[in-house]
């Protein structure tokens, strides 16, 4: 594949990210179970300002009006989460039909305007009734996953031809399980593990369900930030190693070769077990392609009173930082890019998320809202997947986080990652220049950056 130098191929699709509950809102509307993020965010201090998802962008009931703003901003493609509970309120068992019926209208009208839809079956909006069951930490979940993830794919698959199982099993595992910042809020050295191979072996299953049942593309959407060591002392790399594995390899390292890292030993201690060598192997199931979400990297340094990595990120200065604290650093994406194609055998990629929380100013100048270093964010990553790309990497399409302002999770609405800005007293949206700068890339395939 040949790619040209000053813009993308012309079958490269360009698309927004959303989830369920960041943006929808109405969480129980229409006959659906309660979700661990509607538990954990309705619970006093686990998040900023005690705020939830109860409105949040009022998605649910403005889904055709949103998809016209995607329509005017000429996405190609639109990434969005069905939210598990909708769709099965006791987590098992019984459908319901109006939780499908939302997602129904919602692709149609996504086709009828000519946007692929591409869906993400686990965007951590787990039912509480399966947490109640122990939730990730139950065996049995693998197994309530594939049967939800069938009755999606029968629904949709003649209509929605990019899936997703997982997005972002870290964050799920690391701060839902490990240190109690995302639902279900668990503390726990032994339970994190746990969690983790649940959610890959549920992953798996999921997967094997699609092969029987789907007939296009699916695959694990993961978050990866490229550590680099503070500096060559050999306690600095060796931190780095342990921080790289726990974040970066932990998921995609199953799924793709069959095996967990070693240093997860080194990691967890006593608390990582050795798991059976039949579950790694159903772990490992082909898939069609990677997601890739990628905001930041961290530069890495050895420090023992870091639990339980002993490994502490190192704040750059002089460089610019988005709002969430993370350094802008548009050159690791072309090296995470790269590293996947070597590690895992160039599989093909899509960015499935990219993107950047700034402030924005409170007035707008004309009715659009001025974020230039939102815009600066989106073509130097754009830039640098293009770079990649040149450099061999198989990346199919790219995701810009997020097509509004939305529910930050334990951050509430405090930080604003859209390209749309959203007024959450009135529900209005007003482009950001960010969005009229991505519908010239879009426009142009790439040739404005
Ligand atoms: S990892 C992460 N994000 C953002 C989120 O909006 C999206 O759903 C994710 O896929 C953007 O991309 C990913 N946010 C996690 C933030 C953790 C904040 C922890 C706060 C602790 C008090
Ligand atoms: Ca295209």
């Amino acid at each position: 594949m040949t790619v040209p130098t000053n813009r993308f191929p012309d079958d490269f699709v360009w698309g927004c990210a959303t989830s369920a509950y960041q943006i929808e809102g109405s969480p129980l509307a229409d006959g659906a179970g309660m979700n661990v993020w509607h538990r954990f965010s309705h619970t006093r201090g686990r998040v900023v300002n005690d705020e939830n998802g109860d409105i949040a962008c009022d998605h649910y009931r403005r889904y055709e009006s949103d998809i016209e703003l995607m329509k005017q901003l000429g996405l190609q493609a639109y990434r969005f989460s069905i939210a598990w509970s909708r769709i099965l309120p006791e987590g098992t068992g019984r459908v319901n039909p109006a939780g499908l019926g939302f997602y129904e209208r919602l692709v149609d009208r996504l086709l009828e305007k000519g946007i692929q839809p591409t869906a993400t079956l686990f965007h951590w909006d787990l039912p509480v009734a399966l947490d109640d069951r122990g939730g990730w930490l139950n065996r049995d979940i693998a197994g309530w996953f594939a049967d939800y993830a069938e009755s999606v794919f029968r629904r949709f698959d003649d209509r929605i031809k990019l899936w997703a199982t997982l997005n972002e099993p870290w964050v799920v595992s690391d701060n839902g399980y490990l240190h109690g910042t995302a639902a279900p809020g668990h503390r726990s050295l032994f339970e994190a593990p746990i969690a983790t191979h649940n959610l890959m072996r549920a992953h798996g299953a999921a997967v094997q369900a699609y092969r029987a049942t789907g007939r296009h593309q699916i695959g694990l959407v993961v978050n990866i930030e490229p550590k680099y060591p503070a500096s060559t002392s050999s306690e600095d790399v060796a931190a780095t190693r342990r921080a790289e594995a726990q974040m970066n390899r932990q998921f995609i390292e199953p799924a793709m070769l069959g095996r967990y890292p070693e240093e997860l030993r080194d990691v967890f201690g006593e608390a990582w077990p050795d798991w059976p060598a039949s579950d790694v192997e159903q772990i490992r199931q082909p898939i069609d392609f990677i997601g890739l979400n990628y905001y930041t990297r961290a530069v890495v340094r050895n420090d023992p009173g870091a639990w339980p990595l002993r490994a502490a990120p190192v704040r750059q200065s002089q460089v610019a930082h988005t709002e969430m604290g993370w350094e802008v650093f548009p050159q690791g994406l072309t090296d995470t890019l790269l590293w996947i194609k070597d590690r895992y055998g160039a599989p093909p990629i899509y960015v499935t998320e990219n993107g950047a929380a700034f402030a924005d100013p409170a007035t707008a100048a004309g009715d659009v809202l001025d974020d230039p270093r939102r815009v600066e964010y989106f073509r130097t990553h754009i830039r640098a997947v293009h770079d990649a790309m040149r450099a061999g990497v198989d990346v199919r399409g790219y995701f810009a986080w997020s097509m509004l302002d939305n529910f930050e999770w334990a951050l509430g609405y405090s930080k604003r990652f859209g390209i749309i800005h959203v007024d959450y007293a009135t529900q209005k949206r007003t482009p950001k220049a960010s969005a009229t700068f991505y519908s010239g890339v879009i426009a142009s395939n790439g040739a404005v950056l």
